[in-house]
């Protein structure tokens, strides 16, 4: 980038001056006792990786822009600020740097604190947390207790995704085309014990938004659909009893199909069934199957899942029992069932499931249609594919000539009178699996005892710290496991000698409750004051990135329930509106080290400055819209910036600025200025209007700019008259205020050169005057019935409703109407006004 150029504005200088008096006024801390009205503004903390990207330019411009503005209304606004320190990337970092986590993150903190400074951000640093310090993670030890003594946390065995880069495992949600979503690696499966989170238990309540006030459609429809709530019905199988190991075995299937039951002719299980686990184990199954069970239990199960997956299975030699009509069907061991979803096994109907119809053909397995079409005439040789239509059942006993539709709920209750099943519901979403096989984490504050088994560590004896003394390095096994001293404990139930929990947690843990943290981050005693979060939560306006949609915000939600069932807060969600910004792009694509096409926000501030890089980003497209890059843009706004900057030097030491308003008649202004003031009070009346509902700051700027082009195209002030200067002036004096959301230091230092005292948020929003937007009055003929009653001069910029009543309010109207009922009053737009009777 260029060197500083002559002529360019001091902004360096501007930025500086500002943010120190900003900090020494400590004006932007948050009172947790105030008589004002709150306001909660957040965007989502960075991971400090040591360096700013301009995806947290662009999301702390937004929520700055909004916390200057609650501070203009007279908001009490708390912007805290904080780092998402634990987790993979910053053991990676260390390792690479042949350093210690605790170091690096600390160091990269102490980076992003002095960028954030740079950037001019209005945040009470007083709140300012870490998830990596052991002052926060105690809290979250502290909330893991609390949940398991509720019954919300547990600990199976379970298949999970294993990435080997990594050396951990991966929630669904962390897997991406098979791949795991940081490293890119292949994902495998691996059997290992876990410790779960039953957020499985809110799951009908995370499925309610009624509680927010404004969330992104997009975003509560893909938390509906990861939450996946599906009405249906159970039906027990019994497996025939051919050999003693499976004797007495049932296996459960879930269909949302029971009209179709009389049309089972196999079933298909996952190699992740109970059932064939047991088998495996037993050495039941030739190498054949067994080959095939491990190759399917390493494959993706989002391909396995897949409707275009080629459809794989090897039959078991076993058989269940169809309890409605005691038909013999096949158990195959399928690649396309998934152990995760409903019970892990699915009833085959392979004349109405495609999925099962494509494998019946396949494997020649049977098709047996149980609905008919209108026609009547679908044939088994025939179809060629399978008929999922409604229609009417066939060659099903008793339910015969039954609407497909109607029968499911008559077949069910039907099986759950004979106890061969019931009605029940299911969901996509998964226990959560918190268990991460890291070092750089909160410890799980649990002792395995032989004695007592699991015990938690008490309260009192957290947090369980993090092991400094431990070489971070790519170990197969959890760098935790070799710290002897740390892992050694004696039991705090029997003091015999124990073995500390080695797992970490998940940080999107750390990630569920920070937003409660801060409202009361000092606090150790608790992890806040329920009275000092009641006052603060739920969060006003939250900001951030699409992607975590499904992760962060949905386990946010669940952490907050869960508190509030604990009676630690009483809102039932954490955010009541969320802003999801968009990405900034260069050519097109997300910035990214891997792509190279990334911008330094540090190197664009030292050569532009913070106001020129909020500006560009804050107009460059609507908040919740992606930015395209653009170096003009960039140069646009620092001209902009520039042609202020001049535009003030020379007019605030002319005589031209005047601040009060001479006594004159308003008659005497030209029409120039007459227009010129309309601009002023058009532009602040829009801005407020955009404020106020949607936070359009794009179209904010390009009208203020616009003002600005009205006010420089007046050439010689000095010839104006005195009452001219006075609106004059004032059209110059609305600009900073205007501006302060999205420039704020230059904005503060033009206020400053006008002869403003104090701070630009301390004077309120700015007034417009409503009678100077009065700028064309049209005539209304007005008539009643058809009959011209009278005329109507109006501003022509009234809306309809305010048209109806003021030619309701012409006397001859009114007379003509009295004891009358209006039918309807009919507006033509610039012409007339017709009231029918
Ligand atoms: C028999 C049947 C007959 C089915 C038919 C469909 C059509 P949703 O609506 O998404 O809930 N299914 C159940 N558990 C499964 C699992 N673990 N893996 C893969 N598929 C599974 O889907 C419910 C249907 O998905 C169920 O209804 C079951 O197939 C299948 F003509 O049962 B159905
Ligand atoms: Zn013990």
């Amino acid at each position: 980038m260029e060197n500083i150029k002559k002529g360019e504005y001091p902004f360096a200088e501007i930025e500086k001056k500002w943010q120190d008096k900003w900090d020494k006024t400590g004006v932007f801390k948050a009172k947790n006792n105030s008589d004002k009205k709150k306001y909660y503004v957040l965007s989502m903390f960075p991971y400090p990786s040591g360096a700013l990207h301009m995806g947290h330019v662009s999301n702390y411009s937004i929520s700055d822009a909004i916390a200057r503005l609650r501070f203009t209304e007279g908001y009490n606004v708390l912007q805290p600020q904080g780092f998402d320190a634990f987790g993979m990337p910053a053991e990676n970092f260390a390792i690479l740097n042949n350093s210690h986590p605790s170091i690096t993150t600390e160091a990269n903190i102490q980076i992003m604190l002095n960028q954030f400074k740079i950037l001019g951000v209005a945040v009470d640093w007083d709140r300012e947390l870490s998830t990596h310090r052991p002052d926060y993670y105690r809290w979250g030890q502290w909330l893991f207790k609390r949940m398991y003594e509720r019954g919300l946390v547990y600990r199976k065995s379970s298949f999970v995704n294993w990435c080997d880069e990594c050396q951990t495992v991966l929630a669904n949600e962390q897997v991406e085309e098979g791949k795991c979503w940081r490293c890119d690696t292949v994902v495998r499966q691996k059997d290992l014990i876990q410790w779960f989170f039953k957020i499985t238990a809110y799951a009908e309540e995370l499925l309610d938004f009624s509680k927010v006030i404004d969330w992104p459609e997009r975003v509560k429809t893909m938390q509906m659909n990861w939450i996946g709530k599906s009405i249906g019905t159970e039906v027990d199988f019994p497996v025939e009893p051919s050999c003693d190991l499976v004797k007495d075995r049932i296996v459960k299937i879930f269909t949302t199909r029971p009209d179709t039951l009389f049309g089972v002719t196999f079933m298909a299980l996952p190699p992740e069934h109970p059932l064939i686990v047991e088998l495996l184990n037993s050495g039941f199954f030739s190498d054949d199957i067994i080959d095939f069970c491990n190759k399917v239990i390493n494959e993706d199960k989002i391909n396995r899942s897949a409707a275009d997956t080629t459809k794989e299975g090897v039959f078991t030699g076993l058989y269940c029992i169809n309890p409605v009509n005691g038909d013999k069907v096949q158990i195959w061991i399928t690649n396309y069932v998934l152990m995760e979803y409903g019970t892990g096994a699915v009833m085959a109907v392979p004349a109405h499931d495609q999925r099962d119809f494509e494998f019946a053909k396949k494997y020649s397995i049977p098709i047996k249609i149980v609905i008919q079409n209108k026609e009547k005439n679908l044939v088994v040789e025939d179809m060629k594919q399978a008929y999922t239509d409604v229609g009417i059942l066939v060659n099903s006993a008793d339910f015969n000539d039954m609407d497909s539709d109607s029968s499911k709920e008559i077949i069910t209750k039907w099986l759950d009178k004979n106890g061969y099943g019931r009605s029940t519901t299911t969901y996509r979403l998964r226990d959560w699996g918190i268990s991460r096989q890291r070092y750089w984490g909160t410890p799980i504050p649990v002792i395995h005892c032989d004695n007592c088994g699991i015990v938690l560590v008490p309260d009192d004896e957290l947090p369980v710290k993090l092991p400094m003394n431990v070489q971070v390095g790519k170990t197969t096994n959890n760098p935790l496991l070799s710290v002897e001293d740390w892992v050694n404990v004696s039991c705090p139930q029997c003091n015999k000698p124990a073995k500390r929990e080695t797992d970490t947690m998940d940080t999107f843990v750390d990630s569920s409750w920070y937003y409660a943290k801060y409202t009361d981050v000092t606090n150790n005693d608790l992890p806040f004051n329920e009275n000092i979060a009641n006052y603060w939560l739920p969060v006003d306006q939250y900001i951030g990135g699409i992607e975590h949609a499904c992760m962060h915000l949905l386990y946010a939600r669940f952490f907050h329930k869960f508190m509030r069932d604990i009676s630690m807060v009483k809102s039932d969600e954490p955010f009541a509106r969320l802003l999801t910004q968009g990405m900034v792009l260069n050519e097109g694509a997300k910035m990214s080290k891997s792509k190279g096409n990334t911008v330094n926000p540090q190197e664009f501030i030292d050569r532009y400055g913070a106001d020129t890089c909020r500006l560009f980003v804050l107009f460059a497209s609507p908040p919740e819209k992606d930015v395209e890059w653009s170096q003009d843009g960039v140069v646009g706004a620092f001209r902009f910036l520039n042609r202020l900057w001049h535009f003030y030097s020379n007019f605030c030491n002319s005589k031209v600025l005047r601040t009060t308003k001479p006594a004159l008649d308003d008659q005497e202004i030209s029409s120039v200025i007459k227009e010129l003031r309309y601009s002023t009070h058009y532009t602040i009346k829009k801005n407020l209007d955009d404020l106020s509902s949607k936070m359009q700051f794009n179209t904010n700027i390009a009208s203020i700019m616009e003002h600005f082009n009205n006010l420089n195209a007046i050439k010689k002030p000095e010839d104006l008259s005195e009452l001219e200067q006075y609106y004059y002036s004032e059209a110059a004096m609305a600009i900073p205020r205007l501006l302060y959301f999205y420039a704020p230091h230059l904005s503060e230092e033009i206020w400053a050169m006008l002869g403003g005292e104090g701070f630009i948020h301390q004077l309120g929003l700015i007034d417009f005057n409503p009678s100077y937007l009065v700028l064309d009055q049209i005539v209304y003929v007005v008539q009643v019935n058809g009959k011209i009653r009278g005329k109507l001069e109006i501003n022509a910029e009234a809306d309809d409703e305010e048209i109806k009543k003021a030619a309701l309010d012409i006397e001859n109207v009114k007379k003509s109407i009295e004891g009358n009922n209006i039918k309807k009053i009919i507006v033509v737009r610039g012409k007339l006004v017709s009231i029918v009777m």
